[in-house]
């Protein structure tokens, strides 16, 4: 398979490193998504398979839809085993960085990163540090697991994607691209989710895995807040959500609960924009998504002291929830109006 994710010279040089057992460990970023385990837990099975000694450290624990990973038992978290994940990377005689590009994205594994004398980085994010002395980086790929099944397969280790590494791969492939539904997914991710499926992936499971995982408080608070503080704007095309800190208390938020709230409002027809602020004991939280060419980075920068993507934003503000709403609304009309539809 011939791919971007893999160029010919990092191929070989890996290769070379591989060529005998190595001590390797793996490192993704701090609060990992699906595909930071998935890719990690995938690329663990492999080496694994393929005679290496292999780990997986993780800046801090991941929510509990990613928890039934195959291996992730075996992660090492460093908000919980601090010590030894540090003694982990140090050593390690190869450290793989996976699906992030900067050295402060690890938390309090940073300076064991940086100490490591041999780091290969697999990537897909924007303007990557020079960290690695191997690096695999592709912006245009959807999933850093998708770059890691091109780049085993360009390493002739295809035949050790078994199903666990097959469907710790397939998801964060899923998790990543929006269960294909992003601009990144290309029929290239379509070919190479059907190979994982062939080498056992039960996508039924893996779906009501990571989906059907909600407690009954957070899918209640959802109700909440869709029909108590969401407000929508036809004529700006916008919709609000500002949730307080007595509302999350309300419904015994944790953690994580509110991941995703702010794309239900974008789901309505008519709507290029929904903003979602949330409350929080030091600071106004701020997610802003869009749709086409309204760009919502360079406004969160200018206004809400942050960045993100074109259509997907993140800030903050040291305002009162309703100071920031109401800062955001004043703001609304000329935003929309630079941006015709
Ligand atoms: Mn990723």
């Amino acid at each position: 398979m011939l791919s971007p994710s893999a160029p010919a010279e990092a191929i070989a040089a890996l290769r070379d490193l591989l060529a005998s057992p190595k001590r390797c460990a793996i490192v993704t970023h701090y609060n990992p998504d699906g595909d930071a385990v998935g890719s990690s837990l995938g690329l663990l099975h492999v080496l694994r398979a393929a005679g290496h000694d292999a780990r997986v450290l993780l800046p801090n624990t991941p929510p509990s839809f990613l928890q039934w990973l195959p291996g992730y038992t075996e992660c090492i978290a460093f908000d919980r085993k601090g010590e030894e994940a540090l003694s982990v990377i140090r050593n390690s005689e190869v450290l793989f960085c996976l699906d992030f590009n900067r050295t402060d994205r690890v938390g309090g594994l940073e300076q064991a990163v940086k100490d490591a004398p041999l780091r290969v980085l697999i990537d897909h994010h924007q303007d990557p540090d020079p960290l690695a002395r191997i690096t695999f980086s592709d912006t245009e790929a959807c999933a850093t697991s998708q770059m890691v099944v091109d780049i085993v397969h360009a390493l002739g280790l295809g035949e050790h994607i078994g199903a666990n590494a097959a469907t710790c791969l397939y998801t964060g492939i899923v998790t990543d691209s929006g269960s294909f539904r992003f601009g990144s997914t290309t029929s290239h991710t379509m070919r190479v989710a059907a190979d994982l499926m062939d080498r056992g992936v039960r996508i039924t499971q893996v779906h009501e895995s990571i989906m059907d995982d909600n407690r009954e408080s957070r899918l209640k608070l959802l109700g909440f807040t869709l029909n108590e503080r969401m407000e929508v704007h036809p004529e700006l095309d916008t919709a609000i959500i500002a949730l307080s800190l007595a509302d999350l208390k309300r419904f015994s938020f944790q953690a994580g609960d509110t991941e995703g709230f702010v794309n239900y409002g974008l789901s309505i027809r008519g709507i290029r924009l929904a903003a979602f602020f949330m409350e929080r004991p030091d600071m106004v939280k701020v997610s802003l998504r869009s749709k086409g060419d309204l760009a919502v980075d360079r406004f969160v920068n200018e206004h809400f002291n942050g960045g993100g993507h074109r259509n997907a934003a993140g800030g903050q503000s040291k305002e009162s929830l309703k100071d920031a709403v109401a800062r955001f609304r004043s703001l609304l009309p000329a935003f929309i109006a630079a941006h015709p539809a």
